[in-house]
């Protein structure tokens, strides 16, 4: 039996993760002659800027758009790479997928760096600070390269946090001492202080964030307006803003390209409800619940025809998402023949009640299925079937095309093998 666990009594867990030296980083990952070596990435020619500089380089004083010729006289013997954007796309793409393996609400503000929500997840995932050790070392094992983590109650804290021990740090700021671990540093850490900014709390004698909540919010809204309200609140470790969908998967689906055309009711509804048993799985196997089903039907002339429903209730049964399935058929108004059949459930969110579902009265539905996780994980997805499912081994369905995927947003599909 699972037990609701909040081992850290953190009333709000989310995660701020950024690669470190992204572009050099993979640079490196990719020609191992450059590990260890000061590497900057940028253009060959001395007019231009660089985008970044391995740790190496670091040291010397360079970084990030700082022009060329500047880099190289601070820095002679550096190894200058020239930029290859496709290839840090497709490595940000995997960190964005592994992130959201690990919360349906991922907020990505770069290729290198995103907010993860995690409230309500450490009975998957354990305390804040084991989120943070799992995200990092998912990240490492899938791509060899190193990501900083902060993790704390707030995304401004988090945020601050993974900047804190780069790089290949991990900062945990419990939320109850963030006002205090903000305090000693500079106001240039307070977001939205820049170079317009700065000088102007410093005229007012402010250096550190602990300077800028002592002052209070009068004061600071007299001098600075409506923003000084704002730095007052983030001095005070107070951010309310919720990490936004963004990018997070908003669907779990499974497309299945027919090994011949299909029109029969019988023969779709076999297809749907093995869809569903493989959503339901994927759901549960990530925590997830959903409040909508969507099916999809590709006629032979290949129109794609789509119907949707929302769930009265979050939910990760097959059973449901069957039955919700079935009744979507019956508002298609082709007679087909189809050649794809395709399911998806999407509005996804955390099973934030699915501690609860183990731990007070669980459906039967879901005892059932959970059961039959737990023996296709021991002996194999084949081992358990429903009688019903027996005599579909062997038959069309078996032999299509199937594209599992997680939708990261409209229009962009990540196909899962398997
Ligand atoms: P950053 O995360 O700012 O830098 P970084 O990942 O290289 O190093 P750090 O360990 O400090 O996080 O930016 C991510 C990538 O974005 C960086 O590798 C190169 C690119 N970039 C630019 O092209 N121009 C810029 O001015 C900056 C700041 C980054
Ligand atoms: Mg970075």
């Amino acid at each position: 039996m699972t037990k609701l666990a909040n081992y850290s009594g953190w009333a709000r867990v989310v995660l701020h993760a950024d690669m470190d030296a992204f572009y050099a980083a993979v640079e490196q990952l990719d020609n191992p002659e450059l590990i260890g070596k000061p590497v900057i990435v940028g253009p060959r020619s001395q007019r231009g800027v660089a985008l970044t500089a391995s740790y190496e380089a670091r040291p010397f004083g360079v970084g990030s758009a700082m022009p060329m010729a500047q880099v190289l006289q601070r820095c002679p013997h550096a190894v200058v790479v020239p930029p290859r954007f496709e290839r840090y796309q497709a490595i940000s793409a995997q960190v964005m997928e592994i992130f959201g393996d690990f919360s349906p609400r991922v907020e990505p503000l770069s290729l290198d760096e995103a907010f993860i929500e995690m409230t309500g997840a450490e009975h998957l995932f354990g305390h804040p600070r084991e989120m943070g050790e799992k995200l990092k070392s998912a990240v490492l094992d899938a791509t060899g390269l190193h990501i900083s983590v902060g993790v704390s109650g707030t995304k401004y804290v988090a945020k601050v946090a993974s900047g804190h021990d780069k790089p290949n740090g991990l900062t945990v700021v419990d939320p109850a001492a963030a006002k205090a671990w903000l305090a000693p540093q500079p106001i240039e850490r307070l977001w939205g202080v820049g170079k317009k900014t700065a000088p102007k709390l410093r005229a007012l004698g402010l250096e550190t964030i602990g300077d800028v909540a002592a002052l209070g919010e009068a004061e600071l809204r007299r001098h600075l307006g409506a923003a000084g309200g704002h730095f007052c609140a983030l001095a005070h470790a107070q951010d309310p803003r919720r990490v936004s969908r963004g990018k997070a998967a908003k669907s779990i689906g499974s497309d299945r390209t027919l090994s011949r055309d299909v029109c029969a009711r019988h023969e779709i509804e076999g297809y749907l409800r093995s869809a569903a048993d493989r959503l339901a799985r994927r759901l549960r196997s990530k925590g997830y619940v959903a409040r909508g089903v969507r099916v999809r039907l590709k006629t032979t002339q290949f129109q794609m025809l789509t119907r949707q429903c929302k769930l009265s209730s979050a939910q990760d049964t097959a059973s449901t998402i069957y039955a919700h399935a079935v009744k979507l058929l019956d508002t298609f108004d082709h007679p087909g023949p189809f050649r794809l059949v395709g399911m998806a459930v999407f509005d996804l969110d955390w099973s934030e009640a699915s501690a609860q579902l183990d731990l007070f009265a669980p459906s039967t539905d879901r005892r059932l299925e959970s059961t039959m996780d737990n023996l296709a994980e021991r002996f194999g997805k084949d081992a358990v079937v429903r009688a019903k499912d027996l005599d579909r081994r062997g038959s069309v369905f078996n032999d299509g095309v199937n594209l599992d995927y997680l939708d990261y947003q409209d229009g962009e599909r990540v196909a899962k093998p398997g």
